[in-house]
């Protein structure tokens, strides 16, 4: 697809503005103009249809039934309790389907319609958070680590990864005149964009800062990943890596997950600089022609990775030492309590694909409601959200635990207690109903597979297996599934492309096993693979590494050694 319209209605926008009142005022349609469609992505928020009445509308000549998705800008996924209050106000007086716990630590709202969106970006402004940049060709949401235990470290990373966060965001005041009806200021409609320049970047760019041992953020996913380096428990710099993404078409080998290479180490202070040289290489040399090209991963493909380092070296005035040796142990999150090393408690909740809403499974609105409650009354803890869109409450004194315990068992939100390791560790995007480019279901579809897939390998005596498994309703990727050990991509209504053997570190791409099919399909083909995992692995190999021993697959090798059993 050519990219020239996006450019143009970024050029013409003065600051991200178009006719975005205008479009807000119209009461004709619950839609805005087109090009504003594109614009509102930047204010944080896209303009969405309810797919599962989309035909019924259509018949009886209704328009579809529009709303808006609305995501957070939560750098690390870090809230205070009254911020939760006041977000928990905004889901049940704007939005459906309760608060959604993305892949990168934000939260969405969905279900917004056009009369309310501007109360609804008020209300959360109020909390303090914002969604500006939450989305759009710029630099998005900033991933970081939610590692509980390294409680020191976790300040000092989210610290940086936060001002990195603000250093990177457009200077446009269009946001608050437009939703927060800030005066405009005289003189001009477009404020200097020094980094972004007049039209952004080519396209989305993503940031994420790892703690090792854990890869919760899976920071070999980002455009630019930051690996922490800890000596004697003291952050000395880090390992960046550049050129992640996991976005492809299906039959379109011009685009591909790709897996982000090592740039170098810098130290705490050369991160703002590296990080502006990174995001201006990528502004100055990707692809503003061919749109599905544009992302970092292919203007390295397209340069080298020799040359866009000497790029960044120019611009940031700053040569890169070389690497640090790093290891993952997984990309999981860690259920349960944890001590920090600062005697603070942290709790992390497994939340199916991170939906929050009150229902059979518990009831997660109301209950988490009543922990911020307790939280804020108690005058102490917070809740990150994590990448792998669970939610740890956090930094607890000891004697929070039993009444925050109490609590979770309380509303039912203590499934991490019993849930499988294949459901604690799984990933689902949203897909169907709002994602107006979902091929097949994930979020609904979840726990149903979770279930089918559980007793197939409760047959072979691997109820316990530890197994990532991922599902995303069409191969953008949204839960990463290309990092999964086993993951569904979605291709039609009920059809997936079946890939395996990504390992548990996302630190090696998984690759197709079988194309486009269906439920019977997938379990039959899982169950022969189940059966000599449970026969033939060797002592602790992890699934994604004994189908890559056994050549069920052979997917590219990844950017850190993997030793298989
Ligand atoms: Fe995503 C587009 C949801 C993380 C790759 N993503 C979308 C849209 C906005 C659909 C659209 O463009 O119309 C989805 C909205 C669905 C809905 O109804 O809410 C959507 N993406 C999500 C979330 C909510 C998935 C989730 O289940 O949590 C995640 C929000 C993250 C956030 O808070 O900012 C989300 N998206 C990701 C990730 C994972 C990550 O960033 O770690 C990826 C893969 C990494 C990457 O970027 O390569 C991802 N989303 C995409 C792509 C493919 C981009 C590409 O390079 O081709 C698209 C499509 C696009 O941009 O054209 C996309
Ligand atoms: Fe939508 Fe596809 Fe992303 Fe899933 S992976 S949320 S279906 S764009």
């Amino acid at each position: 697809m050519s990219a020239a319209p996006v450019e143009d209605i970024k050029r013409a926008s003065r600051g991200l503005r178009g006719s975005l009142l205008e479009s807000l005022a119209d009461p004709i349609t619950g839609a805005l103009r087109e090009a504003d469609q594109t614009l509102i992505k930047y204010h944080g928020s896209y303009q969405q249809d309810d797919r599962d009445v989309r035909e019924e509308r259509r018949v009886t000549k209704l328009e579809p039934a529009y709303s808006f998705m609305i995501r957070t800008r939560t750098p690390g996924g870090v809230l205070t309790p009254e911020q939760w209050l006041k977000l928990d106000r905004v889901a049940n007086d704007y939005a459906e389907r309760g608060l959604r716990i993305t892949t990168r630590q934000a939260i969405q709202f969905h279900g917004v319609i056009k009369t309310e969106l501007k109360s609804t970006m008020k209300a959360i402004n109020a909390a303090l958070i914002d969604t500006l940049a939450a989305c759009g060709d710029v630099n998005r949401n900033v991933a970081v680590a939610a590692n509980p235990l390294v409680s020191g470290l976790h300040a000092t990373v989210y610290a940086q990864a936060a001002a990195l966060s603000e250093h990177l965001l457009p200077n446009t005041r269009a946001y608050y005149e437009i939703w927060l009806d800030e005066e405009r200021v005289a003189g001009g409609d477009e404020a200097a964009e020094p980094v972004y320049g007049p039209t952004y970047l080519p396209r989305k760019f993503k940031i994420g800062f790892a703690i090792p041992p854990i890869n919760d953020v899976d920071v070999y996913a980002q455009d630019l990943g930051f690996i922490a380096i800890v000596e004697n428990d003291a952050l000395v710099g880090y390992n960046v890596v550049v050129g992640g993404g996991m976005g492809s078409t299906h039959g379109d080998a011009e685009t591909y997950p790709r897996l982000a290479d090592a740039l170098g180490f810098i130290t705490p202070e050369q991160l703002i600089p590296v990080a502006t040289a990174v995001v201006t290489a990528q502004r100055d040399l990707g692809n503003r022609t061919v749109r599905k090209r544009a992302r970092l991963k292919y203007t390295i493909d397209d340069h080298g990775l020799d040359v866009f380092r000497a790029e960044v070296e120019q611009r940031s005035g700053i040569t890169l030492e070389a690497s640090r040796p790093v290891d993952f142990a997984h990309n999981g999150d860690r259920f349960g309590w944890v001590q920090g090393e600062d005697g603070r408690a942290h709790l992390t909740l497994r939340v199916t694909a991170g939906r929050l809403q009150d229902g059979e499974a518990g009831l997660w609105q109301t209950g988490l409601r009543a922990i911020a409650e307790q939280l804020q009354s108690d005058g102490s803890g917070e809740f990150r959200l994590t990448p792998n869109q669970n939610l740890v409450i956090a930094a607890l004194r000891p004697d929070q635990r039993e009444r925050i315990d109490a609590l979770v068992g309380t509303y039912g939100l203590d499934y991490f207690r019993r849930a499988t390791p294949l459901a604690l560790n799984s990933l689902a995007c949203v897909a169907l109903p709002t994602c107006g480019l979902a091929m097949a279901e994930a979020e609904r579809y979840l726990p149903a597979l979770l279930e089918k897939v559980e007793a197939r390998l409760a047959r072979h005596g691997l109820r316990d297996a530890d197994i990532h498994l991922r599902i995303s309703g069409c191969p953008n990727g949204c839960s990463r599934p290309f990092l999964g050990e086993i993951a569904l991509v979605g291709k039609a209504p009920g059809r997936y492309n079946l890939m395996l053997g990504a390992d548990h570190r996302g630190a090696r791409l998984n690759a197709l096993y079988r194309e486009n099919i269906d439920e019977a399909q997938i379990l039959d083909a899982l169950e022969p693979l189940f059966a000599s995992y449970a026969a033939e692995r060797s002592a602790h190999e992890r699934f994604g590494d004994f189908l890559v021993r056994q050549n069920v697959v052979k997917p590219k090798p990844g950017p850190i050694p993997v030793v298989l059993a």
